[in-house]
């Protein structure tokens, strides 16, 4: 390539530390900093938002945590399905009496009543437990609102009570709280109420039952990040935890509920297109090579690279890309364009077969096989949303004596396009223990790295807000302003719905087992549209009728046709399709724009009947 950018190294978050840590390894001194991963479309505002606010873009809460919290606010996921451990967390939560306010425009019914498979009792009787105790139906990128409106309802309580805020620790440990509170003053109901769907008296109560509670947990997922507003609604989060001190106690905290095993260790380990100055010095330091400064393409930018020539290869680590990413009618064509397309994966699939000048499909060794390097049996690490480290080594035979790790294939690969390579990409697979030991001189945190792992259960990377220590730029955490509610403000005509593209229980991402949802009543088929009973009514619809629907923030003609309309119990305005199929309505542009994720929950659409033939 004449330019190492116009290289895009993707990867998707299965990847374990020593194999996400060679491939940016190898990207880097290969010269680029173009690092699309599948965080760009997922956790993206966490990672952005959060050091913002608390210094770092992880959560701050453990396990143990939910054992001492008084209060769980439950935002924008869907755990009976994506989170089952933590299905499980809040299960007992609701037990010992926890309060669990939920905020979602669905009603997600595994959110509302829960069976612990765990629990004998209830399997054995039929039984199940009450899991909300407040239910908010949001509508959909209403979240900015309504928690602004939460936060105005605190202030309220604290000019007629007092002792609402933790004043010793906004004066303390913060910076910024005078202006939020004028913002806070200055947005009206009125706004907040619109925007959010809710009514005023819905937000005070919240604000109530969280002013009677010692510590908070907040939760979040994909109903948070995926927006316009995605990073300021994670923002947000924070601080409404600040204002009670909701950091650095047991029982307290922010908790991003993460997707893929080990997303946050690919980021950890450096899988970022804009990695700080210290890392990139420490690379040089370590290896003797100079990576490259600029910082990179992230998965919008990549794909819109191919689309415009500019990307001519693509070498994916996991994942299914052109199918994940919006729009694939601009996207798919993209991918066949390249020069050279390489994917490792476990599992064919689409993107694979669009067919670049050059592809080679690499499958790698799965977590669960067994992987010797020299006659030796090698074990993996990855990181949880709790940020505790731990190893993992597969056990079973291989599917086949000719599959290599995905360490492996990443070292050959680097070995063999950079000759006078710095790196001794064959030693450092020979045994993983030494990529660890790079891992430790370069990441900050991993001290000790082999030796901990081999302690069982791993242990914990530091988390600085736990202790109470900030580090932001002033070394205080930092109160944002979310001007108004009208940011988040288009002006659509009445009849424009909001689409919200989830997940079924029977898939994983981009990978459908099954044409079931069982917890939402769907089966058997996936081409539906969930509806409000209203709004079916306003458009002069019934259960079960075709719809086209068609994106109308674009100037491309986006459209998914014949669409069965199912009514739902989801907020009136907004509408849910399944993801993947409905990406043929997501722009590839329409971004947040301090995060670059697409806001594959916010897509202004229109409903019409399907013409019938
Ligand atoms: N079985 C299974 N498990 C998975 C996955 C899978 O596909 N299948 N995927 C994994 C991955 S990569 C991820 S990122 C996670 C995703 O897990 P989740 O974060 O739960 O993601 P989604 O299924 O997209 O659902 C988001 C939830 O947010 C709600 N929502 C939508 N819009 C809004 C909004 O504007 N405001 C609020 N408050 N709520 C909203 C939806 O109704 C839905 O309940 O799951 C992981 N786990
Ligand atoms: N409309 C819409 N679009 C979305 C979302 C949404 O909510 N709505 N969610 C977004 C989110 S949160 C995410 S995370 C992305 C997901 O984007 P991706 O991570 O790119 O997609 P997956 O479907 O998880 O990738 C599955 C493929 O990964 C490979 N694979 C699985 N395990 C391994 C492994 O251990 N090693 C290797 N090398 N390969 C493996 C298999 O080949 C499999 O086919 O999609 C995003 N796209
Ligand atoms: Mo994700």
């Amino acid at each position: 390539l004449p330019s190492p950018d116009q290289a895009e190294f993707y990867t998707s978050g299965r990847a374990s530390n020593e194999a996400a840590y060679l491939f940016q390894l190898f990207a880097r001194e290969f010269g680029t900093n173009n690092f699309p991963d599948c965080s760009n479309m997922c956790h993206e505002a966490t990672s952005v938002g959060l050091p913002q606010s608390i210094g770092i873009g992880k959560g701050t809460v453990s396990l143990a945590d939910f054992d001492e919290t008084e209060l769980i606010l439950s935002i924008g996921h869907n755990p009976g399905t994506n989170h089952p451990r933590m299905m499980g967390t809040l299960h007992e939560a609701a037990r010992r009496k926890v309060p669990i306010i939920v905020f979602n425009p669905l009603r997600e019914r595994a959110l509302e009543r829960f069976a612990d498979p765990q629990n004998f009792l209830e399997m054995a009787t039929c039984a199940s437990t009450q899991i909300a105790s407040t239910y908010r139906q949001v509508k959909a990128g209403g979240d900015a609102a309504a928690l602004k409106g939460i936060m105005k309802g605190l202030l309220a309580l604290e000019a007629a009570q007092g002792n609402v805020l933790d004043r010793e620790f906004i004066a303390t440990h913060t910076q910024g709280f005078d202006a939020l509170a004028a913002d806070l003053e200055a947005t009206p109901w009125e706004d907040i109420e619109k925007q959010s769907g809710l009514a005023r008296e819905e937000l005070d109560e919240v604000a109530a039952a969280y002013a009677k509670s010692n510590a908070t947990i907040v939760t979040y997922g994909m109903g948070i990040t995926q927006h316009n507003t995605g990073t300021s609604n994670v923002r947000l989060i924070a601080d409404l935890l600040l204002m009670r001190g909701n950091f650095g106690k047991p029982g307290a905290g922010i908790c991003p509920l993460r997707g893929h095993s080990n997303v946050q260790g690919n980021r950890t380990v450096g899988i970022t297109e804009k990695p700080s100055a210290a890392f990139l010095a420490g690379l040089e330091k370590e290896f003797g090579f100079k990576p490259p400064q600029a910082h990179g393409h992230d998965a919008v930018q990549a794909m819109q690279a191919m689309i415009d020539g500019k990307a001519k290869a693509l070498i994916c680590l996991g994942g299914n890309f052109a199918v994940a990413l919006p729009d694939p009618a601009l996207c798919c064509p993209a991918m066949k364009a390249l020069d050279l397309s390489v994917h490792m994966g476990t599992k064919l699939n689409r993107t694979h077969l669009l067919v670049a000048r050059e592809t080679f499909v690499l499958p790698v060794l799965g977590r669960t096989e067994l992987d010797v390097q020299q006659g030796v049996p090698q074990s993996i690490t990855v990181e949880d949303s709790m940020s505790m480290v731990h190893a993992s080594a597969g056990k079973l035979t291989p599917a086949s004596e000719h599959l290599r790790s995905e360490p492996a294939i990443v070292a050959g690969m680097a070995h063999a396009a950079m000759p006078q390579s710095k790196v001794d990409w064959l030693g450092l697979v020979a045994d993983y223990d030494r990529i660890r030991d790079r891992i430790e001189r370069t990441v900050p945190g991993f001290e000790d790295f082999n030796e901990r792992i081999r302690v069982p259960g791993g242990f914990r990377l530091p988390l600085p807000p736990t202790e109470r220590r900030w580090t932001t730029p002033s070394g205080k955490a930092v109160f944002s302003v979310f001007p108004g509610v009208r940011e988040n403000y288009e002006p659509w005509d009445d009849d424009v719905l909001r689409l919200i593209t989830i997940r079924s229980h029977d898939q994983y991402n981009t990978t459908i087992y099954g044409m079931d949802d069982r917890y939402r009543g769907v089966f058997g088929r996936r081409d539906v549209l969930f509806m409000n009973p209203i709004d079916l009514e306003t458009h002069g619809l019934e259960h079960g009728d075709l719809v086209d629907i068609e994106t109308i923030s674009t100037d491309r003609r986006l459209r998914l046709e014949k669409i069965t309309v199912i009514e739902y119990g989801i907020a009136p305005g907004s509408v849910a399709a399944y993801y993947p199929e409905a990406n043929v309505l997501v722009p590839l542009d329409y971004i947040d724009k301090e995060c670059g994720t697409p806001s594959y929950k916010s897509i202004p659409v229109r409903i019409l009947r399907s013409e019938t033939a």
